[in-house]
This record gives C-alpha cells, sequence and structure tokens, in this order.
C-alpha cells in the first residue's frame, strides 16, 4: 500500500478511538489535557507542581508518556495522586487506543483533572488526538525563540503555549516576543503564559488558566 494511505488508514483508526475517549471524558465530567514538548522542557516539573497545587480542592490523576521506564509516573506518584505510566515501546507519541487501554487502570468517576503527558517530541505528537478536550505546547527558553516556525503543526493544534524556564531568559538569546508573534501566525486563539516550573515564577498564571478551562467543562 502506498505510505500516505497506510498513514491516512492509521489516523482514521485512532480518531475513532480518540471519539470513544472522548466519550468517556464527556460522561464523567472529567477535563483533559495533554501536554507536549521537546524532551525536557519541564513537563514533569510543572505536573508536580500543578499537582501540589491542586490536590487539596480537585481530584487529579496524571498519565505519563515515555519510550520506556517509569520515572516520571514515580515522580507524579510521590506528590499523592495516581499516575499511569504508559511506554510506547519506542513510538515517539502517545495514541488514543493506549490512553483507551490505560482507563481500564484509572476509574475516571470522580476525577475533575485529567492530564496527559505526552513523550517528549516536536512532531508526531500533534498528529494524534487522544480526546482530550486541550493540546498544552510547553516550550522552555533555552530551545530557542525558533521553534514555533520549525514545528508549526505543534503550536497549530495547541490551545495554549507554556514558555517554561523564565527565571533562564537572562542567559538566552530567546525573544519571548518573536516566539509569541510566530506561534500566534499559526494559531490566532493561541494563549500565552510564562512560567518557570523551578522557581513558581508565573505559576499562578497558568493555574487560574487552568481552572478556568476546567470550569468551562463542568459548564457543559
Ligand atoms: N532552570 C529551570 N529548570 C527547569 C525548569 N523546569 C524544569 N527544569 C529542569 O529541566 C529538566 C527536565 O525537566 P523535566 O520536568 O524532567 O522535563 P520533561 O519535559 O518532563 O522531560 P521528558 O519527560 O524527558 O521529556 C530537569 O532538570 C528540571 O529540573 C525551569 O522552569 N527552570
Ligand atoms: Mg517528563
Amino acid at each position: 500500500m502506498h505510505e500516505v494511505a497506510v498513514k491516512e488508514g492509521l489516523l482514521a483508526h485512532n480518531d475513532e478511538a480518540a471519539h470513544h475517549n472522548r466519550e468517556h471524558f464527556i460522561e464523567h465530567g472529567v477535563y483533559v489535557i495533554n501536554i507536549m514538548s521537546a524532551p525536557g522542557a519541564g513537563k514533569t516539573t510543572l505536573l508536580e507542581r500543578t499537582v501540589d497545587a491542586f490536590k487539596r480542592d480537585y481530584k487529579v490523576a496524571v498519565i505519563e508518556g515515555d519510550l520506556q521506564t517509569n520515572q516520571d509516573a514515580e515522580r507524579i506518584a510521590k506528590h499523592g495522586v495516581p499516575a499511569l505510566q504508559i511506554n510506547t515501546g519506542g513510538a515517539c507519541h502517545l495514541d488514543a487506543r493506549m490512553i483507551h487501554d490505560a482507563l481500564d487502570h484509572l476509574p475516571l468517576a470522580g476525577l475533575d483533572l485529567l492530564v496527559i503527558e505526552n513523550v517528549g517530541n516536536l512532531v508526531c505528537p500533534a498528529e494524534f488526538d487522544l480526546g482530550e478536550h486541550d493540546k498544552v505546547m510547553l516550550l522552555s527558553v533555552t530551545e530557542g525563540h525558533d521553534k514555533p516556525r520549525k514545528y508549526p503543526l505543534m503550536f497549530h493544534v495547541a490551545r495554549a503555549m507554556v514558555l517554561n524556564k523564565v527565571d533562564l531568559l537572562p542567559y538566552t538569546d530567546f525573544d519571548v516576543a518573536k516566539a509569541t508573534r510566530d506561534a500566534k501566525a499559526y494559531n490566532l486563539d493561541l494563549d500565552v503564559i510564562q512560567v518557570s516550573a523551578r522557581t513558581g515564577a508565573g505559576l499562578e498564571n497558568w493555574l487560574t488558566w487552568l481552572k478556568a478551562r476546567m470550569a468551562r467543562v463542568k459548564a457543559r
């Protein structure tokens, strides 16, 4: 079969599973985000902070995607919320079927927020709908402000771009205005939030954004 036809078939199959996941999420009134970034941009660190801030008032669970190892799920579990690791066995992204299978081990009943940390990669995760409400693109300032132009799909499909590691801005040539302008050129509705998951700077803005998105889903 032609390569393009194979890919289209794969994506159609994924969309079907994503639709199924979405039905589950809606049924349980749980808000679901899919965090995507390059390796090491700070996804797990931001999630650790988010879990700490939310766990008293909300029921939160996390699904971690990685090629191998349980390290990220173990990091999250230490913060006292359910964390399930998916190993993709070499695949550079999570797909909807993997999430569907994970839901067998992660009860959605009573959950307010489910966070999915995707595999660190700036290409493949953008193409696969997991059934989530929002995709969030985390870009750390050490990666360079050219990333929106080089990996446009990631920014096109995201609801928010979180600029992480802003504590390191003085040591980089990262141009926040340029990165924001370029990302918005692919996505006019993109919200942009600056944080340092290390120092906690800007974290309040991220938490406020999440709460607002969560409330929107609950209200439906
Ligand atoms: N200076 C600084 N370092 C950070 C910040 N956020 C994360 N880091 C560091 O960046 C490194 C990678 O952080 P992780 O949270 O593991 O990144 P990740 O995106 O989950 O990585 P993968 O799951 O491997 O893709 C760690 O050494 C963190 O301590 C930040 O805001 N500022
Ligand atoms: Mg991680």
